[in-house]
């Protein structure tokens, strides 16, 4: 185990990669790796892109890359997203126009199946982006599909979020929506050559400023945003425009998604929004794993009494007060 973290730690491929099967298919030692991984430590930036289906994820991803590279920082990306071009050839076409990033040494992707992951997907999401940090990566771009409650919690551990808006989201943004909008650290009003952003900057701003009403946490949207000097105010979620396909705009989008980080790093209200954040990401990977716990060692006995409960033999009531029991039991 010591020899693998060495050999990630010395920024070798080949034990980046079988660090990640071991996390992913939760492999016998794995917890010896993650506690030598946390040990070492990763001083990794987290970026979270998430958005809805066609959004422009991984255009914009794509377009992180190529700047992060160009400053000649290391970069891990994280697709959770099945239908991600980086996620095994699900849009060929996309994945031709990656195949730059596939084959810079200093570039490592990696995706996880929405489906399947064995330890819940932002825990898996996550012990990736650690392995990716221990490998030297300097950023770790974690880019989710921002629909269903797995994908918006690995979007809410990233250290800084940018959800990905294109035009003409219109009544969409509504409610079901407020999920996402509530991740966002910046927004990215993608698709700006497109017609119709100005209507849909308008509709997040409104969003934002009857979610500031509801939530302290929504401080309000701006079009200048945040400032890293301004130390202990809020952070004001800025709106950037940007065309991902041609990069324009994206230069502002990531010296915003920057000041985010300074303010996360040296405001103390920022640490502390920050803080709040990893015990939050620590209680929901602690709830997934009791979850999984549960499906694995009780989930006979759940099904027997969710049909006792349909055949009119058991109340609901009764039917969680024998599983509590159980687990009582065992954790006497
Ligand atoms: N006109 C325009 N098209 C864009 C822009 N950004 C992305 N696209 C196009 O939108 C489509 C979807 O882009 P992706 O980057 O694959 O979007 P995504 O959010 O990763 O998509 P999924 O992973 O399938 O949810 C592609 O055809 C892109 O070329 C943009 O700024 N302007
Ligand atoms: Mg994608």
């Amino acid at each position: 185990m010591r020899s693998l973290v060495a050999k990630l730690a010395s920024g070798d491929v080949a034990a980046a990669a079988r660090a990640c099967r071991m996390v992913d298919d939760r492999r016998s030692g794995v917890t010896e790796l993650l506690a030598e991984l946390y040990r070492r430590g990763s001083q990794a930036w987290i970026l979270g892109i998430t958005g809805t289906p066609g959004a422009g994820k991984s255009s914009l991803t794509n377009q992180m890359i190529c700047q992060f590279r160009s400053e000649s920082l290391r970069v891990g990306v994280v697709a959770v997203d099945p239908s991600s071009p980086f996620s095994g050839g699900a849009i060929l076409g996309d994945r031709i126009r990656m195949q730059e990033h596939f084959e810079d040494p200093e570039v490592f992707i990696r995706s996880v199946a929405t489906r399947g992951a064995q330890g819940g997907l932002s825990r898996t999401a996550l012990d990736i982006a650690l392995v990716l940090g221990v490998w030297g990566a300097e950023v770790v771009v974690l880019e989710t599909v921002g629909v269903g409650q797995d994908e918006l919690d690995v979007t809410r551990t990233a250290d800084t979020a940018v959800v990905v808006v294109p035009p003409g989201m219109g009544d969409e943004v509504q409610a079901t929506k407020a999920g996402l909008l509530e991740c966002a650290d910046v927004f990215a009003l993608n698709k700006s050559d497109l017609p119709g952003a100005a209507q849909t900057r308008s509709q997040i701003e409104m969003m934002m400023s009857l979610g500031a009403a509801l939530s302290p946490t929504l401080a309000g949207a701006s079009a200048s945003g945040g400032s890293p000097e301004a130390s202990d105010e809020p952070w004001e979620v800025p709106i950037c425009s940007c065309v991902a396909t041609t990069g324009e705009g994206v230069g502002d989008l990531l010296k915003k998604l920057r000041e985010h980080r300074q303010w996360t790093e040296h405001s103390s209200l920022g640490q502390s929004t920050a803080t709040a954040r990893q015990h939050a990401g620590w209680r929901n990977r602690l709830r997934q794993e009791l979850m999984h716990e549960f499906e694995r060692e009780h989930s006979e006995l759940a099904e027997k009494i969710a049909s006792r409960i349909t055949d009119g033999d058991l109340d609901p009531e009764e039917g969680f007060e024998q599983i509590r029991e159980i687990v009582r039991r065992r954790s006497r």
